[in-house]
C-alpha cells in the first residue's frame, strides 16, 4: 500500500503524534523554556543518530533511492551544526546523557538495520513525515520558538519528505506495524520533554 495511505488507517494514532501538547505550547507560547530546552537537547542526540541510521540504510539501498537518502544525510549534517549553534546561544550542554525515549528510540533504529529495505524507508518517511506535521501544527509559533517552527517547515523540508515517500512507495513500503512503532517513539519522545509536568496535570495524556 502507498505509505501515504498509513495516515488514514490511523487517523487518531497520527493526531496523537502531530497536535501534541508540546506543539500547541509551542504554538501560544506557554511552553517553559526549560521544557523546550530539554526537547533540543534530545534531538541533537536523536539526530545523529538518525544520521548513523540513515547512513548504514544507503549503504543497502536500492539505486533510486540513493540520491533522496544521500542528500538527506547532508542535511542531517548540517541539522547537527545548527543544534550546536543553537545550544551554544541558549547556554545548553549538548553532551548529557540521552533520557530514556531518546535511548529507546535509539535502540529501535538499531533493531531496523535488520529490517528489509522497504521497512526500513517505510520508517525513515514515517520519521520525517512525522516531524514535519508536528511543526506544521505550531505554525506560525510564539514569538520565543517561532525560528525554530520556521525552520522546520520551510518548503525544502516537505519536497524531502515527498522524495522519500516516493523511494518507499516505489520499494513496496507501507506497513503497519513499522509505522505504528515509529510514531508510539515520536509521541514519547515529545511526552519526555514534558516530562516534568512542565504544563501542569493532565496535559500530557500518553506520559
Ligand atoms: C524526534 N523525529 C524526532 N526528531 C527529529 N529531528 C526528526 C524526527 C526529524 O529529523
Amino acid at each position: 500500500m502507498p505509505v501515504a495511505e498509513l495516515l488514514q488507517r490511523h487517523p487518531e494514532i497520527w493526531r496523537g503524534a502531530t497536535a501534541h501538547p508540546f506543539l500547541t505550547a509551542v504554538r501560544d507560547g506557554s511552553l517553559p523554556a526549560g521544557a523546550f530546552d530539554t526537547w533540543l537537547v534530545q534531538d541533537a542526540r536523536f539526530v545523529a543518530d538518525l544520521l548513523r541510521f540513515q547512513a548504514r540504510l544507503l549503504a543497502r539501498a536500492p539505486r533510486p533511492a540513493q540520491a533522496v537518502l544521500a542528500g538527506g544525510l547532508v542535511a542531517l549534517v548540517e541539522e547537527l551544526a545548527w543544534f550546536e549553534e543553537q545550544a551554544a546561544a541558549r547556554g545548553l550542554d549538548l553532551t548529557a546523557p540521552a533520557l530514556p525515549a531518546t535511548a529507546a528510540y535509539a535502540e529501535l533504529l538499531q533493531r531496523l538495520d535488520a529490517a528489509d529495505v522497504p521497512v526500513a524507508l517505510t520508517a525513515l518517511w514515517t520519521i520525517e513525515r512525522t516531524y514535519l506535521d508536528a511543526w506544521t501544527t505550531a505554525l506560525p509559533g510564539a514569538p520565543a520558538y517561532r525560528e525554530f517552527v520556521e525552520h522546520w517547515t520551510v518548503p525544502g523540508f516537505a519536497g524531502y519528505v515527498a522524495g522519500l515517500e516516493a523511494a518507499a512507495d516505489a520499494v513496496g513500503g507501507g506497513r503497519d506495524a513499522v509505522f505504528l512503532d515509529v510514531v508510539a517513539a515520536e509521541v514519547a519522545f515529545w511526552d519526555m520533554a514534558l516530562g516534568d509536568g512542565a504544563l501542569g496535570d493532565g496535559a500530557v495524556q500518553s506520559a
